[in-house]
């Protein structure tokens, strides 16, 4: 994997940047659209190539290893080909939704017992482990095993994850090492940086992470319910110290204007599963705000559901009869939100990208911000 800085912001810390691997370029910053089992929920892989156009996308090691298990994708050939996607795939290492089971898990140094969330059959995952299955499954990206820390959490459990977190690293670092590739293209290995809210702890991770030399840097534990300010002001102090010439991901962010505001502070790299989730519940992203569409002043609304146009749902259906196939519950209504939703992230991402590299980035920026906080 190689990274290619085109341009830096001068007036905020945005960077325009070209991510090449052995699946094909990533123009940065980017917005990977999640696709946790397999399938960007609701989308044909067709629809996601030709109307979202992603130059990757986002798997999760830990519901693939619970199905179809790593013996099939192994079989298939990867991921790539089980699901039928060409592109870049990145895959999360299991260290944040083993986290989501709160109740079901047991954190220890030597890795986490988890009961799976399907059958309340009890799994072990480790450093080793989970690269043994981020081989199997094949993706372009895979991330170091880490535990993400709550919110709130009080300094000495997030100072003493953090010094596990960096031990797994450096654990998945030798393993990795030993374990060869499965298929006949490369995989990049991103550290992830923790510390909680604090920004000592912050520094200290970033310090850790940017010594291991790795291709690319992440940044976890954000976005798990502090405010806002709270993300931004560790994703500053972050980005500061993480190498300028690596890519940087900011896992599971965000909003539209958390995006935007991070890619200020010098973050190249997004997912959430903001944009498809949402969709599913009538939650619709736009340039100008957010819409309900489940809600009665759409009834007899026939213009389109979005004049921008972004991906042909917008303009081909009308905010009326969107509302209804929810109200009926139809399965193409949260289709189409989804293609809408993906559709107004990637534009998001793509017009930040142009407007770093023309030099007007900041104004841009603070005009969508104060425009898209609205509901509309
Ligand atoms: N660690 C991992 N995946 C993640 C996170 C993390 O901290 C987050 C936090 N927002 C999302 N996804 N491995």
């Amino acid at each position: 994997m190689t990274f290619e800085l085109k341009h830096t912001d001068p007036t905020t810390k945005a960077r325009a940047g070209k991510i090449t691997t052995d699946h094909g370029t990533i123009e940065t910053p980017i917005f990977m659209p999640v696709g946790t089992v397999g399938t960007v929920k609701g989308v044909h892989q067709r629809e996601l190539k030709e109307d979202i156009n992603p130059d990757i996308i986002l798997g999760n090691t830990y519901h693939l290893y619970l199905r179809p298990q790593t013996d099939v994708l192994e079989k298939a050939g990867g991921l790539h080909k089980f699901m039928n996607w060409d592109r870049n795939i990145l895959t999360d290492s299991g260290g944040y939704q083993v986290y989501s089971l709160s109740a079901n898990r047991k954190i220890k140094e030597e890795g986490v017992k988890f009961k799976s969330h399907i059958d309340g059959s009890y799994h072990f995952f480790s450093p080793e482990g989970v690269m043994e299955i981020q081989r199997a499954i094949g993706a372009d990206i895979i991330m170091a095993f880490d535990e993400c820390t709550p919110y709130p959490c009080d300094y000495k459990y997030a100072k003493r994850s953090m010094h596990m977190t960096h031990r797994w690293l450096d654990r998945c670092i030798n393993h990795l090492e030993k374990t060869p590739l499965k298929y006949d293209y490369n995989q990049a290995f991103f550290p992830i940086v923790q510390g909680s809210t604090y920004k000592d702890l912050r520094k200290q991770s970033a310090e850790y992470i940017a010594n291991a030399g790795a291709v690319g840097n992440a940044i976890g534990g954000l976005s798990v319910g502090e405010p806002a300010e709270a993300m931004y002001e560790m994703t500053e102090v972050v980005t500061e110290i993480l190498p300028q010439d690596k890519p940087r991901y900011l896992m599971g962010v965000g909003t539209p204007i958390n995006i935007l505001e991070n890619i200020a502070l010098g973050v190249d790299m997004f997912d959430c599963v903001m944009p498809t989730r949402n969709a599913r519940n009538g939650m619709l992203f736009t340039a100008h705000g957010t819409i309900n569409i489940k809600n009665v002043k759409w009834r007899e609304d026939f213009s389109p559901i979005d004049s921008m146009g972004i991906t042909y749902v917008d303009t081909q259906y009308s905010k009326a009869y969107l509302r209804h196939l929810f109200t009926v519950n139809e399965l193409l209504g949260k289709q189409i939100a989804t293609i809408h939703n993906l559709g107004f992230y990637m534009w998001l991402v793509r017009e930040a990208r142009k407007q770093i590299l023309a030099g007007t980035f900041a104004a841009w920026k603070t005009k969508m911000v104060k425009q898209m906080d609205n509901r509309l």
